[in-house]
């Protein structure tokens, strides 16, 4: 699968974002990487460009649960991309995951998976991409 693989607006941590590059690539995905400080209009735009078959938004700062809201928002309020899956993990609150409340308003804006730091979390995207990859097949 086409993977576009993006940091998000606030988080400037990138081995996070290499290691997930490594970790899809090494299962035979195509990763487009944006790197990190990615804002919601950069990510809609890449999105339209690359065309991927899923988005994995990862941040670790802390400030994740507010960026990939705003992220997850803008790419559903264009039509063409209102259905592209999303997956997004990491550590999305300022204590490492992120609370109940704020994954369900993740869902809410459109996330299709929302994922923590873990290794389970790890084979969860793997999952969540293996039902993707059949339905694109
Ligand atoms: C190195 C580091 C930095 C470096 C980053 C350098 C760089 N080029 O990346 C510097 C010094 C710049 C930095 C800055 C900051 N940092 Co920092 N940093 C770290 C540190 C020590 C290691 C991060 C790292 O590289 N890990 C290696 C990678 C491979 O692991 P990872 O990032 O955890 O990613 C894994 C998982 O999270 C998971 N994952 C990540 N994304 C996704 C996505 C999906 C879909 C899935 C399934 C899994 C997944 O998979 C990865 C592999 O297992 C961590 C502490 C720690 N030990 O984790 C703090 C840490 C991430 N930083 C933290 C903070 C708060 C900051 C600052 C805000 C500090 C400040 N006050 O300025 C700033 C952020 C600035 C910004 N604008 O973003 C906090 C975040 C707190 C939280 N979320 O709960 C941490 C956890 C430290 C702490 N314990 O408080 N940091």
């Amino acid at each position: 699968m086409k993977i576009l693989l993006s940091g998000t607006a606030s988080d400037s941590h990138t081995w996070n974002l290499v290691y997930l590059a490594l970790f899809l690539e090494e299962r035979g995905h195509d990763v487009v990487a944006l790197g990190p400080c990615v804002s919601p209009r950069l990510l809609t735009d890449a999105c339209r460009q690359h065309v991927p078959d899923v988005v994995v938004l990862s941040s670790v700062n802390g400030h994740g649960y507010r960026d990939a809201l705003a992220s997850v928002r803008a790419l559903r309020a264009e039509p063409e991309l209102a259905a592209l899956p999303v997956a997004v993990g990491g550590k999305l609150g300022i204590a490492g995951r992120s609370g109940e409340a704020e994954t369900a308003r993740l869902r809410e804006a459109g996330c299709d998976a929302v994922l923590a730091d873990g290794a389970d979390d790890l084979e969860a995207l793997c999952s969540f991409l293996a039902a993707r990859a059949r339905v694109v097949v």
